[in-house]
């Protein structure tokens, strides 16, 4: 045996010791868990999920607008039902809520309000028959 060999066996013993040292020191890394992947749904205004515009209703009964005086919020849409056996009719005094045209026994008539205020409004048959809406911004 020369001393090359020697060496190059020596050199070798210190590898191996080496590679076995460091597997035996090494621990496995502890796996950071990648965080779940939150699914970020798309919030479309189109899927159904909107809030309904708000809604008020008045029945016309015994030639009387019930309830007589109602107050909403701007945007909502009321809707008056005609529950007597004779036609009647919405006028806004103002304008406002409209022109219904003839509203038949069992038929309605809806207006949104846009605008914020107080608005009478009569039945163009039977004037004595009135009505009130407040409308709050
Ligand atoms: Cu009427």
């Amino acid at each position: 045996m020369n001393t090359r060999q020697v060496s190059s066996f020596a050199g070798l013993l210190f590898g191996a010791l080496l590679l076995g040292a460091g597997c035996f020191g090494s621990t496995t890394p502890v796996q950071t868990p990648t965080p779940a992947q939150v699914p970020t749904t798309p919030t479309s205004a189109t899927d159904g999920n909107a809030p309904t515009a708000p809604e008020a209703r008045i029945t016309i009964q015994s030639f009387a607008f019930t309830p007589q005086s109602v107050t909403v919020s701007k945007g909502t849409k009321v809707t008056w039902s005609n529950n007597d056996s004779v036609a009647h009719t919405v006028v806004g005094d103002s304008g406002t809520p409209g022109t219904s045209g003839s509203i038949a026994p069992g038929a309605t008539y809806s207006y949104t309000f846009t605008q914020a205020g107080t608005f009478t409004y009569h039945c163009g048959i039977h004037p004595s028959m009135t009505g009130t809406i407040t409308v709050t911004p």
